[in-house]
């Protein structure tokens, strides 16, 4: 499959969406005279210019049609196999001190760098379409909706942004004329697509994104993680808001009681399949609700914590996605879904590891490659995704276009624990929340290139999608706190942990509302706790655990705390705190002598 293709000429009445603001039209102008390509086409977004750019990149292989009677009007796309994940390594926070961009984040001289992608990007779409993307992140009467434009050279880009964001005249029309309005200007070139010349550099100062030499998802699809997380967040802090890697649900009970919240997991860890839960028939007349799947921006009104979602789709995780284990992903991408690194049957339709069903006899892996089901290789890449619009789902909640965003109850921090971490404890206060995002560990997953299944400290699951200093991101947080009359309650998950054998104890997916409900009853008063050095823990009989198949051993094991396992994992904070090279507020150091010291009494 070809990530990089010849210009297109479209017919008159396509592509030609200029807008009027001079500020973008002068940034096109220098982007053109730099990386000089063939020609420009001025995306509107409309359904005439997606069929025929559906209808381009079919003809230069750019994406194959699914068979229309198994998954109408859907789409596979290959990526270079050298090209399959964001590249943390390659992933910089360009601001003038390196101090801004602190001890986690990657750092380069912003006019050094500058100079250094300009050398790679001069001439580099010669011959090729510059595609020029408008586009908003929010809802589009909401406050805190922000106004971006990606320049991309590729096709899959254009064609994902517009499943991704509400993308072109809602965006012309939200910047208007004013030359000095903030809109954040992205720069994309596959360039070669060779992971030498890969880079993903964040001009926070400037609100600007350069992004060259990959075709992949959060490395490309600027508005996901580099415009929401990274430069949002960095916006968040100046401007007193908040931009986090978190779900947003709402759940509502059988007697029309509805709470939202907001779950930070770090990447593959189950946020769009919370996010789009399914409570088991014991809960009946339960419902859940997606707001959103991955990106919450949250601002502060009456002392609450309001969230919208600024994403117009799903950009999900496709192994292991089943019926069972996801009705609502899996009818969200039964159709108008363009897929990544999938495999294809030879009827057309879409396969991967842990689909529904028996695997078929011959497939094409995510490669290009014959597979059968004697092969070594997997036939679906473990970070293969969907993008899919969110109005596909069936579970979308009723708020989800509300500018204003959705109250929230709760806020749950959550990562992939084999040991420590018991299925659910809370936070004794907003602080104490803090503390346990800020020291929140997970093992790594294939989302991002490199080691898997390596615990690491992810914050807040924000390591790779903070745009600033995390010192001063815990200091943004305390500070939020401070101004909250009613703040969310804020809770600690792992659905991961593992008993003897190395499996997992906990069945998850649907049944985490047993967990979700006992969030909810906290919010709405119960006193169904005990106190632990760690937090609020719910008792077995705490739990709504009717007609669950798990051991009550299992469950004494999920909840319970091993002194020994918790004294490596205080050593474990301080050793993270320590390697932050006194960024860490006050407030935390605080937070963690605390702790210690509740192990002690
Ligand atoms: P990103 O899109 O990378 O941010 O991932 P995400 O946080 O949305 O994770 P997602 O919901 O896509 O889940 C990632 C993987 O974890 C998938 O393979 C899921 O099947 C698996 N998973 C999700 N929830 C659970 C759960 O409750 N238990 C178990 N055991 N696995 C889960
Ligand atoms: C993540 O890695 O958290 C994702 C996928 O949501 S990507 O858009 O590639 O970053
Ligand atoms: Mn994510």
């Amino acid at each position: 499959m070809k990530d990089i293709a010849p210009a297109i000429s479209p017919p008159a009445g396509i592509g030609d969406a200029k807008p009027a603001n001079q500020a973008v039209l002068d940034w096109v102008g220098e982007v053109e005279l730099l990386t000089k390509p063939e020609n420009i086409f001025w995306c509107d977004g409309s359904e005439r210019e997606n069929n025929f750019l559906l209808e381009q990149a079919e003809r230069q292989n750019a994406l194959i049609k699914l068979n229309d009677k198994k998954v109408p009007r859907s789409y596979l796309h290959r990526s270079n196999p050298n090209d399959v994940a964001r590249v943390e390594q390659f992933t910089f926070i360009c601001t003038p001190t390196k101090e801004e961009a602190g001890p986690t984040n990657n750092w380069s001289e912003p006019a050094e760098t500058y100079s250094k992608l300009d050398g790679l990007l001069q001439g580099a779409m010669r011959g090729r379409t510059m595609f020029v993307i408008p586009y908003i992140m929010g809802p589009p009467d909401s406050p805190l909706t922000k106004v971006g434009f990606e320049i991309t050279d590729s096709i899959y880009v254009v064609l994902s942004m517009r499943i991704m964001t509400r993308m072109g005249a809602v965006a012309v029309k939200r910047l208007g004329n004013d030359a000095n309005a903030e809109w954040n200007r992205g720069v994309h070139s596959l360039l070669d697509v060779n992971p030498a010349r890969r880079f993903i550099c964040h001009f926070p100062q400037d609100n600007a994104i350069i992004s060259v030499g990959s075709g992949y998802g959060g490395n490309v699809l600027l508005s996901k993680k580099c415009l929401a997380l990274r430069i949002g967040s960095y916006l968040a802090r100046r401007q007193g808001w908040m931009a986090e890697h978190m779900l947003i649900l709402g759940v509502e009970s059988p007697e029309g009681k509805k709470h939202y919240v907001a779950a930070a997991f770090p990447s593959a860890c189950g946020k769009t399949n919370f996010a789009m839960l399914i409570p088991p028939k014991h809960f009946r007349g339960w419902k859940v609700t997606t707001v959103g799947d991955d990106i919450a921006w949250m601002q502060i009104r009456e002392g609450r914590l309001f969230a919208v979602n600024p994403e117009n789709g799903y950009f999900g995780v496709v192994p292991g996605t089943s019926y069972k284990s996801n009705p609502n992903a899996m009818k969200s991408i039964e159709h108008d879904t363009l897929y990544t690194n999938v495999a294809l049957t030879d009827d057309g339709d879409v396969w991967w590891e842990g689909k529904d069903g028996a695997p078929p006899a011959h497939a094409i892996d995510w490669r290009g490659n014959d597979w059968t089901p004697a092969s070594k290789e997997k036939a679906a890449h473990p970070n293969s995704r969907f993008a899919t619009p969110m109005r596909n789902n069936p579970a979308l909640d009723a708020n989800v276009e509300k500018g204003e965003g959705v109250p929230i109850s709760a806020l749950i921090f959550g990562g992939r624990r084999s040991d420590t971490m018991p299925l659910v404890f809370q936070a004794f206060d907003w602080d104490h929340g803090v503390y346990i995002g800020a020291t929140m560990a997970s093992e790594t997953t294939a989302a991002a290139t490199g080691a898997v299944g390596q615990v690491r400290r992810d914050p807040m699951a924000m390591l790779p999608f903070c745009g600033y200093n995390i010192g001063d991101y815990f200091r943004h947080w305390l500070k939020v706190g401070k101004r909250l009359t009613s703040p969310p309650l804020i809770f600690n998950v792992n659905w991961f942990r593992k008993g003897e054998g190395g499996k997992f104890l906990w069945p998850g997916f649907g049944d985490n509302m047993r967990v979700l409900k006992w969030a909810i009853d906290r919010c709405e008063g119960s006193d169904a706790a005990v106190e632990s050095p760690i937090g609020w823990l719910p008792r077995p009989d705490d739990l709504d655990l009717a007609e669950l198949d798990v051991p009550h051993k299992s469950v004494v094991e999920l909840l319970g705390i091993d002194h020994e396992q918790w004294q490596r994992e205080l050593a474990g904070h301080q050793k993270f705190f320590d390697s932050l090279g006194g960024v860490v507020p006050q407030e935390l150091l605080e937070q963690r002598e605390k702790l210690a010291g509740r192990f002690k009494l």
